[in-house]
């Protein structure tokens, strides 16, 4: 399913995705995002990929830890398949330009768009006196991202289909105050049957890289034994494999285990279902982990090579964000004219 409105045709195709290096990758960013980004760039698309290390520091992040998350998820780029010689790879912080277009978006957007956002409203709770003020303004920033290559399409996961949303509103009120038809109406790509990989203990919650508890969430650097683990101690209910997809209703731990199966095989949650009618989760969880292992083990071994590798992680980065500063400079100096800033 591709969502959202009309691109307008005076804007070339092009793809903007990111990650947080807020903690080690897990299985929802490789299924819900990094997989796709890999089909995008092997299909030919125009693409650029982005460590947002900005966005990371709107919770606390130790320095040391923010380093190497930085050029962990750098490494599972590379090693899922991203190629930092056909599409830009690099990191939020090395391209100036995005917190200064952040910073325009931040005068563009209004109050009441952020006081809607519901990862704003999970994230902060009940302390949303406390959070920082980055945590609030995060989706103007990321329209920033996005808008600063005037990419017309984003891959991502279910989760962050909002903020989406609210960069088309950023750019529509933009394009409208200053009368210009300068940024395109970007659309969010959410497709498969992996958009919102569950939390494997809490069938109501995403699994996140900051979720309090390891046997939550599968981890792409896990040795096999854990991901084993992970998926046994995973909750589910007595039923195992309905006989057909609505048997699924209502079973949302179920639904994640038929769904993640689903997505890494690059089958339809109903084949999977088919398939293995009838089996219990004495069958299908072993089965689903030994499926992950296989996947997620060469990918695994080739992040642990990157990241021994520090010098050649930091100048894909660096090279990356040059390239990067190529199509965002003038884009930032046009936004400038437009706004009246005098240079
Ligand atoms: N569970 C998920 N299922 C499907 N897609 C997911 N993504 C993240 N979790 C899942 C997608 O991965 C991309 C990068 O997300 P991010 O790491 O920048 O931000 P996030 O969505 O806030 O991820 P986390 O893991 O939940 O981070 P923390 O715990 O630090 O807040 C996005 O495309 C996202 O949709």
């Amino acid at each position: 399913m591709s969502e959202g409105g009309q691109t307008s045709p005076a804007f070339t195709p092009r793809i903007f995705s990111g990650i947080k290096p807020s903690g080690g990758l897990t299985l929802g960013n490789y299924l819900g995002a990094i997989k796709k980004f890999v089909a995008a760039q092997d299909a030919g698309k125009d693409s650029i990929f982005c460590v947002v290390d900005l966005h990371a520091i709107t919770v606390w992040q130790d320095p040391k830890d923010l380093q190497v998350a930085t050029r962990e998820v750098a490494a599972g780029y590379i090693a899922s398949g991203i190629d930092p010689t056909k599409s830009i790879l690099f990191n939020q912080s090395q391209v100036p330009e995005h917190a200064e277009l952040g910073w325009i978006f931040n005068c563009v957007a209004r109050v009441g768009w952020m006081n809607r956002m519901t990862q704003f409203k999970d994230k902060a709770g009940n302390n949303a006196e406390k959070v920082s003020l980055g945590l609030y303004a995060y989706p103007s920033l990321m329209a920033a991202d996005i808008l600063l290559y005037h990419a017309t399409h984003v891959p991502v996961g279910d989760d962050q289909k909002q903020h989406v949303e609210l960069t088309r509103d950023i750019a529509a009120k933009f394009n409208h105050d200053y009368k210009v038809d300068f940024f395109p109406m970007t659309e969010p790509v959410i497709e498969g049957p992996a958009v919102r990989v569950m939390n494997l203990r809490d069938g109501s919650k995403k699994m996140s890289k900051s979720g309090e508890s390891d046997m939550e969430r599968i981890n792409m650097l896990d040795d096999a034994d854990k991901i084993a683990k992970k998926f046994k101690k995973a909750k589910t209910d007595p039923d195992g494999i309905p006989e057909s997809i609505e048997g699924l209703d209502g079973r949302p731990e179920a639904r994640n285990l038929v769904n993640i199966y689903a997505a890494l095989s690059d089958q339809s949650a109903e084949a999977v279902v088919a398939e293995y009618a009838g089996a219990g989760w004495g069958k299908f969880k072993p089965t689903l982990a030994d499926l992950a292992v296989d996947k997620l083990a060469p990918i695994s071994e080739e992040m642990r090579r990157l990241m021994d590798d520090t010098a050649e992680i930091d100048k894909i980065l660096r090279l990356g964000a040059e390239r990067a500063r190529d199509i965002a400079s003038p884009i930032l100096k046009k936004t400038y004219e437009i706004v009246g800033l005098v240079r």
